[in-house]
């Protein structure tokens, strides 16, 4: 086998870049007489595949399941011997006789069907036939990531995102070998998540009456249209299992003690004020807190309960951000509390708070997931945590030899804007564009090698307060939210914006035939001809 010198962008742009590809001479051709051939593990998988490539080719390839072929096949396959590329890992081999995709477990057998679509050319992804005969370049590729926590987070809080908008976003995702949808449900603009035992934080909780035009920092204006939406129980298992076939886990969150105000609306009763208040009809960060008493904790373990009925994931996440404490402060019956616990102040107090439910959780065999914050005061034992403002709340977490997953705001934030374009819709502020994405490492240099493999990966989070519609949730996910994927799987030596860059400019054409809006990589280079920005709204 003879490797090219130098490697054709369109025909192998592959997104993340896999640790090792050799491109070799010849293709194989896919024609209607070829056959995908799973073994019993990967029957599900094959025919994910065969359905992804049948608009473009105009037939559904067939499944054979068990059999030998007597067909040029491709063929998919658990191989044990191949242990040592890890949980995701896989090796995709084509010849001009045969496609060979093999891993030692399911996920990595999925990513290798993921990385043949892109080797196929890029009409593959058109959603009407274009052709019954196809070339695949010959390669060999030997590819795992170098994180096992590949993240995305969507704020469907601040504006409903629909189930069938997620359920795309899956599929792309899953595509960029993403493993992790982190779901961010309850807020103070919108509570998402049917409860049946509390039907007052949908019927109430998951509607605002109106919302704030342009930037709250500025803006007296309201739009006088309500807002809102939220999913039921059966929807959540349907974006559950849909991911799961995609091997990616859903992480849901719920907003404790602070980003409280949707749910104390539902029941004034949760909060310390016990009075009425409104879904909140603009964006900051507001008062409004959970009160820590022994019914708000059985309100909190029963709607704990419900979600982890829903959702398998390993991880909950709790929250633990932005929780101004005046509310807190100024109660007396919190205040006793404090005392009667012996705690110092606030900040103890809300690693108490979390503490309670930790161990619930804990009881019930997951693992507690929570923003930067809750360092403050004492970390929660068995915490993991996210890094959010900058990185050092990360590298403190891994130091204390707790789980960390990386997602800071100088690095990752998709809700600020992707370039100084005058034109970019309006955005939370911030400047974040792809090359900076592209650049963040989610490994500090503080961490000594010990600790480092305390850092699960790295993940982009995107809150949607000024996000109003698919679209525009698209345009600010893509293509950063693909830089993300590159440095979360490739092997930090593989990384070079200017590769990434070429390979972008060719999978645009997937993109576009998957429906996705994007930002176009062409426009990087007007950049230099914007002035930068001078406020940040
Ligand atoms: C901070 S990041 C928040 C969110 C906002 C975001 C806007 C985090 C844990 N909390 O509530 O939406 O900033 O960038």
């Amino acid at each position: 086998m003879h490797a090219h010198a130098s490697l054709n962008h369109s025909e192998l742009s592959i997104l993340p870049r896999p640790a090792s590809i050799a491109r070799v001479e010849g293709y194989f051709q896919l024609t209607r007489d070829t056959v995908i051939v799973t073994d019993q593990e990967t029957q599900a998988i094959g025919t994910l595949l065969a359905n992804a490539l049948a608009p473009a080719l105009g037939f559904v390839p067939r499944v054979l399941t068990g059999e030998q072929s007597p067909l040029p096949a491709i063929s998919l396959g658990i191989d044990p011997q191949l242990a040592q590329l890890g949980q995701e890992g896989y090796t995709l081999t084509v010849t001009a006789e045969q496609v060979t995709l093999r891993a030692a477990h399911r996920a990595g057998v999925f990513y290798a069907t993921q990385t043949l679509r892109q080797l196929l050319p890029v009409e593959i992804f058109s959603s009407t036939p274009v052709s019954q005969t196809w070339n695949i370049p010959a390669v060999s590729i030997e590819d795992a990531p170098r994180f096992s926590w590949r993240g995305c987070m969507l704020d469907s809080a601040r504006h409903f995102i629909p189930t069938q908008e997620v359920l795309k976003l899956i599929d792309v995702l899953a595509l960029h070998k993403i493993n992790m949808l982190h779901l961010h449900l309850t807020d103070d603009q919108g509570w998402r998540i049917e409860i049946k035992k509390y039907p007052r934080l949908t019927e109430v909780g998951a509607y605002r009456k109106e919302t704030v035009v342009g930037h709250a920092h500025k803006s007296q204006e309201y739009d006088g249209t309500a807002h809102g939406g939220f999913y039921s129980q059966e929807e959540l298992r349907e974006i559950v299992a849909y991911a799961a076939a995609r091997f990616i886990t859903v992480v849901p969150e719920l907003d404790l003690p602070g980003h409280a105000q949707a749910a104390i609306a539902a029941y004034p009763e949760l909060g310390v004020l016990q009075a009425p208040v409104e879904v909140s009809t603009t964006w900051g960060i507001n008062p409004y807190l959970f009160n820590p008493t022994e019914e708000v904790f059985q309100f909190l373990r029963d709607v704990l309960s419900e979600i982890m009925d829903i959702f398998p994931s390993p991880f909950i996440h709790i929250g633990g951000d932005e929780a101004i404490k005046d509310q807190w402060q100024a109660s007396q019956q919190v205040q006793a509390l404090i005392k009667k616990l012996g705690l110092k102040d606030e900040d103890e107090l809300q690693s108490w708070f979390l503490s309670q439910l930790g161990t619930f959780l804990t009881q019930h065999n997951r693992r507690m997931l929570g923003w930067d914050e809750i360092l403050e005061g004492g970390l929660p034992a068995g915490a993991t945590v996210m890094s959010w403002r900058g990185i050092e709340g990360g590298i403190a977490a891994a130091q204390a030899q707790h789980d960390v997953v990386m997602t800071p705001n100088t690095f990752v934030y998709l809700d600020y804007y992707q370039s100084n374009d005058p034109e970019e819709p309006l955005a939370i502020g911030g400047y974040l564009p792809l090359d900076k994405v592209y650049s963040f490492d989610p490994i500090p240099a503080e961490l000594t090698p010990e600790q480092a493999r305390h850092i699960l990966g790295a993940q982009c989070n995107l809150w949607c307060e000024y996000v109003p519609t698919t679209k525009h949730l698209e345009y600010m996910l893509f293509p950063r939210a693909i830089a993300l994927s590159e440095v979360a799987w490739t092997p930090k030596e593989r990384l070079e914006f200017s590769d990434f860059r070429g390979r972008l400019a060719v999978h645009e054409a997937r993109l576009a035939s998957l429906d996705v809006n994007f930002r176009p990589v062409e426009k990087l280079d007007q950049e230099q001809t914007f002035p930068a920005r001078q406020r940040s709204w």
